[in-house]
C-alpha cells in the first residue's frame, strides 16, 4: 500500500510538461449511496481516498432521476442505510415510498453528517482507469486533467446510470424540447399548456406520465410494450408503523438480508397451484390493495412457473381492464408477451386510470412504429404526426456495464474491460473480473443488484470489499484478483440459475436486450440475496476461494484471510 497523502489534491496536479499523478490509497468512482458508504469505511480503515462524481451533488440515481413523479418502489423504512444506529434513528421518512427529492436530501444529509464531501470531487467524469503492472496501481484520469493513481479501486457507477437516447432518425430537427427522465433538468419542467410525448412505458415513463398528465395540455404515450404495474398505495409516514420499526431496527435489518430480494415483506412459500382459484384470488386482491412488490411474493413460484405465473397475469390483465374505460386502450396496456415481473415489474400511483383522461392518448408501437421525428412532433409507419411541443424519452439505460465501460478500464496486459465483456460481462460474484486487479464492482452484473432492494446490496458489498482490503493491508497483500476459473465457474452458476426461472423469456434489460447490438445476456443473479451473502462469506472465510493474492504475505495468504 502506498502511504496515505490526505492532503495532495488531484487539482493540484501541475498541468504543464508530465504531470506528476497524486497518489492515493484508493479511489472511488462515483457518489451515489454505494460510494458514499465505501469511502465511508475505508476512511475508517485509514485509507486515503479520492471520489470522483460526475454530478454536482452526491445521490447517484437520484440525483439525475428528477423527473415528476419519480419514487422508490421499496418501502422508505426499508431503502435506507442500516450501517449505523444512530442514522437510522434519527432520520424521519415523510410517506410510506419515498419521493426523489427526499431521498435525494437523505443523501445530501449522510454526506454531510459524516464529513464525506471533502474528498470528493465533482463533475468530474473518469475517462481512463489504467492499471500499472510495473507500479501495481490504477491510473485514473478524468476530464478535468486530473491524473491520481491508487492501488486500490472501487467502481461505485450505479447499475441504471446510463442513460440511453434512443437513436430515431430526425430526432436533430424537432423544433421542441427534448428530456431523458435519467438526466432531468434540475430546475424542473413546466408543462402548462404544452402537448408532451412521452416515449417508454417502463418505471419512469408510468411514475412520469400520470403527473405529467395533470399539468400538460395533452400528453401522448408512446408504447412499444406494455408493462405491468402493482399500486404502490403510497400514503404519508404512520407513525405507529414507523416506530415498529425503529424499536426493532436491527433485528429486521438482519432479517431482511436474508430474504431473496432483501426486502422484508409477507412471503407466501406455497405455489400458486397448491391454490383453489377462489383463494388465489383473494390473495391477489389482499396484495393489489396493499399495493408495491409484495404482490410478486403472493406464491413462491411466481418466477419458475410458467402456469403460476399466468394467474397472477391473468388477474393484473383483469385490473386494468377493469380500470380502463376504453376497451382497445384497456387491451393495448394489457401486456401477453412475456410472464408477469420478467421485465422489472413497475410500482405506479394512478397509471392505469391517467388513461380515462380527455388529454392522454396512447399509440401502441407494436401497430404503428415510430418512423421518425420531424420538426412538428413525432410521425409514426402509418403516416400520421403526432403534434407535440415536448418530448420526453423515458427509453431506459444501457444498464448494469454502461457506466462501469464509460470510465475506460484497462487490466493486466493492457487488456480493455469492453474488449474482455465483448460477449456479455464475466465476473466473480460480481465483485471482481479476472485479468483486473484490485478493481471491485459495487453490485456489479453477477450479484443480485438490480434484483435486490439496492441499499441492502450495496451494505453488503461495500462491507464485504473493506473487510477484505483490512485484511490484505494487515497481511502486506498487495493484489486481489479473481481467478479465471472461479469467474468461468461463476458465469456458469448465474446462468444456469437464471435458466431455471422465466425471467430469460422477455426480452428485457436484464437481459441487455434494449440495446441494439449488446449481447443477450441475463446479467443480475437471481439466487436471491439471502443465499448470495452466505456464498460471498463463506468464499472469505475460506481465504478467499477463488480469488488469487500477490504481496509479502502472498506465502501464506489462505491462512491469513481466514483468520
Ligand atoms: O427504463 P426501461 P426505465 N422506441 O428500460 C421503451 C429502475 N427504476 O427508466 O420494453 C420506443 O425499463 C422500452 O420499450 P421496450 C427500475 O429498475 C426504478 O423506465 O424495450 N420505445 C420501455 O418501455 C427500472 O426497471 C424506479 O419495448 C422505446 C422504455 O422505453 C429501471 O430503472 C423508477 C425505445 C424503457 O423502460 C429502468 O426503468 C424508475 C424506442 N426506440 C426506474 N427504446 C423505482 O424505484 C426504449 N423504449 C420505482
Amino acid at each position: 500500500m502506498t502511504q496515505a497523502q490526505p492532503n495532495r489534491r488531484a487539482g493540484d496536479t501541475p498541468r504543464s510538461g508530465a504531470p506528476e499523478a497524486a497518489a492515493f490509497d484508493a479511489v472511488v468512482v462515483g457518489a451515489g449511496f454505494a460510494g458514499l458508504y465505501m469511502l465511508h469505511r475505508l476512511r475508517g480503515l485509514g485509507l486515503s481516498v479520492r471520489v470522483f462524481e460526475a454530478g454536482e451533488g452526491v445521490g447517484g440515481t437520484w440525483y439525475w432521476n428528477r423527473y415528476p413523479g419519480a419514487r422508490c418502489d421499496v418501502e422508505s423504512m426499508q431503502y435506507s442505510y442500516s450501517f449505523s444506529e444512530e442514522l437510522q434513528q434519527e432520520w424521519q421518512w415523510s410517506e410510506r415510498f419515498s419521493g426523489q427529492p427526499e431521498i435525494l436530501r437523505y443523501a445530501n444529509h449522510v454526506a454531510d453528517r459524516f464529513d464525506l464531501r471533502r474528498d470528493i470531487r465533482f463533475e468530474t467524469s473518469v475517462t481512463a482507469t489504467t492499471w500499472d503492472e510495473a507500479a501495481q496501481h490504477w491510473i485514473v484520469e478524468t476530464d478535468r486533467g486530473d491524473r491520481i493513481t491508487a492501488p486500490l479501486c472501487v467502481m461505485a457507477t450505479g447499475c441504471l446510470s446510463a442513460a440511453r437516447m434512443p437513436g430515431i432518425p430526425g430526432l436533430e430537427s424537432f423544433g421542441g424540447d427534448t428530456y431523458h427522465t435519467g438526466h432531468w433538468p434540475h430546475g424542473g419542467v413546466d408543462f402548462t399548456g404544452r402537448r408532451v410525448a412521452v416515449v417508454g412505458t417502463g418505471s419512469s415513463g408510468i411514475q412520469s406520465i400520470p403527473v405529467i398528465a395533470e399539468q400538460a395540455a395533452h400528453v401522448t404515450v408512446f408504447q412499444r410494450t406494455p408493462n405491468f404495474s402493482i399500486p404502490a398505495r403510497n400514503k404519508p409516514m404512520d407513525e405507529g408503523y414507523e416506530t415498529l420499526w425503529k424499536s426493532d431496527y436491527r433485528a429486521r435489518r438482519l432479517k431482511a438480508r436474508t430474504m431473496r430480494n432483501g426486502i422484508l415483506y409477507n412471503l407466501n412459500d406455497m405455489s400458486a397451484m397448491e391454490a383453489s382459484e377462489a383463494e388465489r384470488r383473494h390473495e391477489y386482491e389482499t396484495r393489489w390493495q396493499g399495493g408495491g412488490l409484495a404482490f410478486m411474493a403472493a406464491y413462491s413460484d411466481l418466477a419458475l412457473n410458467a402456469d403460476s405465473n399466468r394467474t397472477a397475469a391473468d388477474f393484473v390483465r383483469g385490473k386494468i381492464r377493469a380500470i380502463v374505460r376504453d376497451a382497445a386502450t384497456a387491451e393495448a396496456l394489457a401486456p401477453t408477451t412475456y410472464p408477469i415481473g420478467t421485465k422489472r415489474i413497475c410500482v405506479d400511483s394512478d397509471y392505469y386510470d391517467t388513461f380515462n383522461r380527455d388529454n392522454v392518448s396512447l399509440v401502441d408501437l407494436r401497430a404503428t412504429p415510430i418512423e421518425e421525428v420531424t420538426p412538428a412532433g413525432i410521425m409514426t409507419a402509418d403516416g400520421t404526426v403526432h403534434e407535440v411541443d415536448s418530448i420526453v424519452f423515458a427509453t431506459g439505460f444501457d444498464a448494469m456495464t454502461g457506466a462501469l465501460l464509460k470510465a475506460g478500464i484497462s487490466g493486466r496486459a493492457g487488456v480493455r474491460l469492453a474488449d474482455k465483456w465483448e460477449a456479455g460481462p464475466r465476473t466473480y460474484l460480481g465483485l471482481m473480473t479476472a485479468g483486473f486487479p484490485n478493481l471491485f464492482t459495487i453490485t456489479g452484473p453477477g450479484s443480485p443488484s438490480v434484483l435486490s432492494n439496492m441499499m441492502v446490496s450495496i451494505e453488503q458489498h461495500v462491507d464485504w470489499i473493506a473487510d477484505c482490503i483490512a485484511r490484505m493491508r494487515s497481511r502486506g497483500v498487495r493484489t486481489i484478483e479473481a481467478t479465471q476459473e472461479a469467474e468461468d465457474s461463476w458465469v456458469e452458476h448465474v446462468n444456469e440459475v437464471a435458466h431455471r426461472t422465466l425471467y430469460p423469456r422477455a426480452a428485457s434489460w436484464y437481459m441487455g436486450a434494449n440495446i441494439p447490438g449488446k449481447p443477450r445476456v441475463f446479467m443480475p443473479y437471481i439466487g436471491g440475496v439471502g443465499v448470495y451473502r452466505e456464498s460471498c462469506d463463506e468464499i472469505a472465510a475460506k481465504g478467499y476461494e477463488g480469488f488469487r493474492f500477490s504481496g509479502a504475505a502472498v506465502a501464506n495468504e489462505t491462512s491469513a484471510a481466514a483468520e
